[in-house]
């Protein structure tokens, strides 16, 4: 037999900050596809849509006004999944029978008045006032009793279950830490305790050092395929230096962030010359008032699409029932993005 072949043969790989396993199958992106392919989807939207919920001056739902905002405008969430005044208590009969009360705040932030807009489609500048509402409301829910993680996060796309294209993200905070952080936070405390210094900030090192997963970086953020990547392009940018929150970065490395978002976001929808969907969110330390020198801000990006601006991956039998598993590789996924335009398909 031949020697293992990481780009070759079927292999697993770990995720270091879930400690959760992924199946690769390089060999399955030689087969050949016979699927359809589509013509790209021009999204041409106006600046302004009288029945938009998140357009300025427009009504939402309950019977809100939004005022007539310019830039960004953060609203209560009209139908929170978390709710301030939930009675404290929960349901303990055994170990099979477990409930516990939730509370929490969800938010709305509309990144900007022009409703015919996307992240890669705005200028760094105005993508900065959107990091900079990140900071205010990072800062005003995580300082609430209340609330001890904070999930800043943005669906883009009706694929990722996004109710309405005009740009906006979300805010759930909530008084336990959520599942996912959770599990980060297990795997960067056992790692930091370990060899003193933070799991995401070694792990940069030797990326910056391999290259073959690098996408884009300026002086204080790198964009990259991780390792683990399960969808076919997730991607995360990381700070170059550690720290535990949004409210620990300069100013300078605010705008850094926002200028990364930016060139990841406009190589995205350059792959597919789309609209490119993904589930994105911040992954950043609780905001329970403890120290948390393990944890290190990232950004993960989740997007379905595989092969044309409508084949999507599914996440179905095996992945549901087993393991996540993709073919084309991190590395394979790393490259196709790298070589994308840095300048948006519509600008070309
Ligand atoms: P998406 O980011 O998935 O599109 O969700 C938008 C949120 O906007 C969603 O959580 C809220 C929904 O509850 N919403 C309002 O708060 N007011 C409205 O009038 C409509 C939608
Ligand atoms: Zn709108």
């Amino acid at each position: 037999m031949s020697n293992f072949n990481i780009e070759d043969h079927p292999h697993k790989r770990l995720n270091p900050l879930t400690n959760d396993w992924i199946l690769v199958s390089p060999h399955r992106s030689k087969r050949p596809w016979q699927g359809q392919v589509e013509k790209t989807i021009i999204d041409e939207r106006p600046k302004y849509d009288p029945s938009c919920y998140l357009c300025a001056g427009n009504e939402r739902a309950g019977g809100h006004k939004n005022p007539d905002y310019k830039g960004t405008f953060v609203f209560t969430n009209d139908f929170s999944a978390l709710l301030t005044n939930t009675p404290e208590g929960g349901m303990d009969e055994g170990s099979l029978f477990q409930a516990k009360s939730e509370s929490g705040i969800c938010k709305v932030i509309c990144f900007s008045e022009n409703h015919s807009l996307t992240i890669p489609e705005m200028e760094v500048e105005d993508i900065r006032k959107v990091i900079d509402v990140w900071c205010e409301q990072f800062e005003e829910l995580g300082g609430n009793e209340l609330i001890n993680y904070v999930q800043i996060f943005e669906n883009k796309g009706a694929i990722m279950g996004c109710s309405n294209p005009h740009p906006h993200g979300q805010i759930w905070s909530s008084s336990s830490v959520p599942v996912e952080p959770a599990k980060e936070s297990v795997s960067q405390k056992a790692y930091f305790e370990k060899n003193g210094a933070t799991l995401l900030g070694d792990y940069l090192k030797a990326e910056l050092d391999k290259k073959e997963r690098l996408l884009a970086q300026n002086e204080h953020f790198v964009a990259l395929v991780p390792y683990w990547a399960v969808w076919p392009f997730e991607t995360m940018i990381i700070s170059k230096r550690p720290v535990q929150n949004v409210l620990q970065l300069t100013e300078e490395e605010k705008t850094a962030f926002a200028d990364m978002y930016k060139q990841l976001t406009v190589k995205y929808d350059n792959l597919f010359e789309t609209s490119f969907a993904y589930s994105a969110g911040l992954h950043q330390a609780p905001t329970d008032g403890k120290d948390y020198p393990e944890w290190h801000l990232h950004m993960h990006f989740y997007p379905p699409l595989l092969r044309s601006a409508t084949v999507k991956k599914f996440m179905v039998g095996y992945e549901m029932l087993a393991t996540p598993q993709r073919d084309i590789t991190a590395e394979q996924a790393a490259k196709r993005l790298r070589d994308l335009s840095d300048i948006h398909y519509k600008k070309q």
